[in-house]
């Protein structure tokens, strides 16, 4: 079959992200902006000829387009093998096992995660290697590079492949595989956590609920929760994907679930909540009467690890992004293994977890993973929370608490002004890093002295590279911390976000409102960086 090689111009904002390009449906529907973003990553791409590509996404509306238009683009630059999931769907972290499981030589992962999706909405496309995960900057500049200046894609005059019919199709040369999306992905989970033990949980009358948010995770969770562990019909709601997730945000917080979190806090709601973002990436979760913030969740889950059977060796260490709280620094600490603190965004992990220096990885944003793939994934953080609630038999609240009074607490939160004009979030960033020679020894309002104040730079110890600008960081002599950087996941304006962090000994007290124990904090983060009056917003948009 001949080859067509089309004429095309660049487009000046491809500029990959925190993760992958994230903009709106509308501006990924202009003329050759899909085709010139995947042949910009081909053309930075060496050795591919003949290989397997595995493409998935999280359903959202112009998946199937993108789909379509992947696999044309793949088989006329020489792919060849495509595996793509049923119906377009793979999870994030079951497009990264795919990957790995069939040593394919990379994926295309089409998500724009937790952002609203629909014809209004948002769209992404990431690149992931070998090893699963996210390419490393190395890779993503190299692509940047390559949009501003590219002038043909190559494709196929071929009709649409049937997504829907498992099986192997053609298109020209390359074989296109349509797979099951959830079967490789919970077999996997089954050689890492105690199914038994879990079974013998929800046979014993525990109850949960599972907020799939019309979004990718829905056919996982139904098959693994209520079909493999026994949980009963209806743990899983809202768990048919929906290509604009039925209108909603499909972000895994206290905002976009709070009828969860609500029915929670209820003497007769069930013993366990938990949700999953857009592409099953995020993880929310929620114990009677006990909120676990991420950065605890990080923490519990690697000084707990131990009780599944994947982990019951033992963890090699634990990486946290910078902006995440030291809440698990403590655990590894104790453990006597390896703390990693890397920039935000989850190909900084990488690394770290081929070269097995840590086992298990989390974020602030609602994610944790391990080296069981090379993405956060959900569903397992959910499936780890099982685990060890079946095999410690005690609530949520009483470990959260009991963590608390063996390490401490760290009050946590993360104040995000969304959509702000990008130049005014520019600037007060740079007028704020201006200041920061000047802060050390600094006492500021409420007898907080001023530690440490720097722009982070990352140094990967596996691969000697090093990212700077990652986020402004202000430590406290009592381990408090404030930081402000730049989200790089948002489409629209600027999205600063704040996050502040401080520390309560394992004698402190425990029992503090989140807000109210980091007040003073977030007062003097607003007289350094004077968010609300450079914003003209006086209230953050989420609180986290
Ligand atoms: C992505 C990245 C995460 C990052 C998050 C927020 O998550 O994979 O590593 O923490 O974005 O990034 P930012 O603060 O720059 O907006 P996801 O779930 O959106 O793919």
């Amino acid at each position: 079959m001949t080859v067509q090689v089309n004429k095309t111009t660049p487009y000046a904002d491809q500029k990959p992200g925190t993760s992958g390009l994230r903009k709106r449906v509308t501006v990924y529907q202009q003329p050759n902006y899909v085709e010139n973003y995947i042949q910009a990553i081909f053309d930075s791409l060496e050795g591919f000829a003949g290989q397997t590509l595995v493409i998935g996404g999280d359903g959202r509306f112009y998946n199937d387009v993108a789909i379509q238009k992947a696999i044309r683009i793949a088989a006329a630059n020489g792919f060849g093998k495509v595996l793509v999931g049923q119906g377009g769907l793979l999870s994030t972290p079951a497009a990264s096992h795919v990957i790995r499981h069939y040593k394919a030589f990379g994926g295309l992962v089409l998500s724009a995660s937790h952002n609203p999706g629909g014809p209004e909405g948002d769209f992404g496309i990431k690149y992931n290697i070998g090893n699963g995960g996210p390419a490393p900057e190395k890779i993503t500049d190299a692509v940047y590079a390559r949009t501003k200046v590219i002038d043909s894609y190559r494709t196929l005059d071929t009709p649409d492949i049937d997504l829907d019919a498992i099986g192997t199709q053609m298109v020209g040369d390359m074989v296109v595989e349509v797979i099951d999306p959830v079967k490789d992905y919970a077999a996997l989970m089954q050689t890492l956590f105690d199914f038994d033990a879990i079974r013998a949980l929800f046979a014993g009358g525990f109850r949960m609920t599972f907020d799939a948010m019309h979004a990718v995770t829905g056919p996982y969770a139904h098959a693994i929760l209520e079909g493999m562990l026994g949980a009963p019909k209806g743990t899983v709601i809202n768990g048919v994907p929906s290509p604009s997730f039925n209108d909603g945000h499909p972000d895994p917080n206290l905002v976009y679930c709070k009828d969860m979190h609500d029915l929670l806090m209820t003497p007769d709601g069930p013993d366990f909540g938990a949700a999953s973002d857009g592409d099953g990436d995020r993880n929310l979760i929620i114990g009677k009467n006990r909120f676990v913030t991420p950065s605890d969740s990080l923490a519990l889950l690697a000084a707990n690890a131990h009780l599944a059977p994947g982990y019951k060796q033992g963890i090699a260490g634990i990486a946290r992004s910078m902006p995440t709280s030291a809440a698990a620094d403590r655990v590894a600490e104790k453990l006597g293994i390896e703390m990693h603190e890397t920039p935000t965004g989850w190909k900084f992990f990488g690394n770290l977890l081929d070269a097995g220096r840590v086992t298990i990885c989390g974020e602030e944003s609602a994610g944790t993973g391990s080296n069981h793939v090379r993405e956060k994934d959900g569903l397992w953080a959910v499936l780890l929370w099982l685990n060890i609630l079946a095999v410690r038999k005690q609530s949520v609240d009483a470990i959260v608490r009991e963590h608390w009074k063996t390490y401490g607490r760290n009050y946590y939160t993360r104040h995000d002004y969304e959509e702000v004009d990008a130049s005014i979030a520019g600037k007060l960033v740079e007028d704020l890093r201006a200041q920061l020679p000047s802060l050390p020894g600094k006492v500021l309002a409420d007898d907080m002295q001023v530690a440490y104040a720097d722009d982070f730079t990352y140094h990967d110890p596996v691969d000697g590279s090093t990212s700077a600008r990652q986020g402004i960081r202000i430590g406290f002599t009592d381990g408090s911390r404030i930081v402000l950087r730049l989200s790089g996941t948002g489409t629209v304006g600027a999205t600063l976000r704040l996050y502040l962090e401080r520390y309560e000994a394992a004698d402190g007290r425990h029992d503090l409102d989140t807000q109210l124990a980091l007040e003073p904090l977030i007062g003097i983060a607003d007289s350094l960086a004077q968010i609300q009056s450079r914003t003209g917003r006086d209230a953050p948009s989420v609180i986290t």
